[in-house]
C-alpha cells in the first residue's frame, strides 16, 4: 500500500540538466513502491552556494510503500544511475534527489534530517513546492507560503508545465 506521502526536490546543473531532472521524474515513478502523485513546473535557477550553471528545479509529491530511510537509498541509488558524482560539496551535479518531507516526521539523524533542514530558506524549493501544494505546513516551521517572501531575491524562473 502506498500509504506514505513524500516531498521530493530535482534539481540539476550539468549535462541536459532539464532532460535529466524529466528523466529522473519517470524512472522513479517506474519503481515498485513508488507513484509520483503530482511534479512541478521546471524551474531555472540561480545557484544558491553552489557554482557552476544555473539549475533546473522541480519538486515532486511521490506516494511511497517505503519508509524513509529506504526511500533515501532509492533516490541515492537513483543519482548514482544518472551519473551523479560528488567531487567537493555542492558541486555541480548531473542529479541531486532531495527527501524534503515524509508525512510528518520530523528526525534528526547522521544520514537524514527531515524536514530537510534547508527547505525553507531556498526559493528553489519553495516555489515549486508551494505550486503542487499551497496549503502545505512545514512540521516544526510552518507554513510553506509563508517563507516565499523571504527569498524573494533569489533568482528563479517558471520554463514550462511538467507532462509525465
Ligand atoms: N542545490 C544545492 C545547492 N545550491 N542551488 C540551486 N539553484 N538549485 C539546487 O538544487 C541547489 C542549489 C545543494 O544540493
Ligand atoms: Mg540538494
Ligand atoms: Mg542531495
Amino acid at each position: 500500500m502506498l500509504d506514505n506521502t513524500a516531498y521530493i526536490g530535482l534539481g540539476a546543473n550539468l549535462g541536459n540538466a532539464l532532460q535529466q531532472v524529466k528523466d529522473a521524474v519517470a524512472t522513479l515513478n517506474h519503481i515498485d513502491g513508488i507513484q509520483v502523485d503530482a511534479v512541478s513546473a521546471l524551474y531555472r535557477t540561480a545557484p544558491v552556494d553552489s557554482s557552476g550553471d544555473d539549475y533546473i528545479n522541480a519538486v515532486a509529491r511521490l506516494l511511497t510503500s517505503l519508509d524513509a530511510g529506504s526511500l533515501l537509498d532509492t533516490l541515492l541509488q537513483v543519482e548514482k544511475a544518472f551519473g551523479r558524482e560528488r567531487p567537493y560539496a555542492n558541486a555541480p551535479r548531473t542529479l541531486d534527489l532531495d527527501l524534503l518531507l515524509f508525512n510528518t516526521e520530523q528526525r534528526h539523524t547522521p544520514h537524514l534530517t527531515l524536514p530537510h533542514p534547508r527547505m525553507h530558506e531556498r526559493a528553489f524549493v519553495l516555489v515549486p513546492l508551494v505550486e503542487i501544494a499551497p496549503d502545505l505546513v512545514i512540521p516544526g516551521k510552518g507554513p510553506a507560503a509563508g517563507f516565499v517572501e523571504s527569498v524573494a531575491d533569489q533568482r528563479i524562473l517558471q520554463l514550462k508545465p511538467f507532462c509525465f
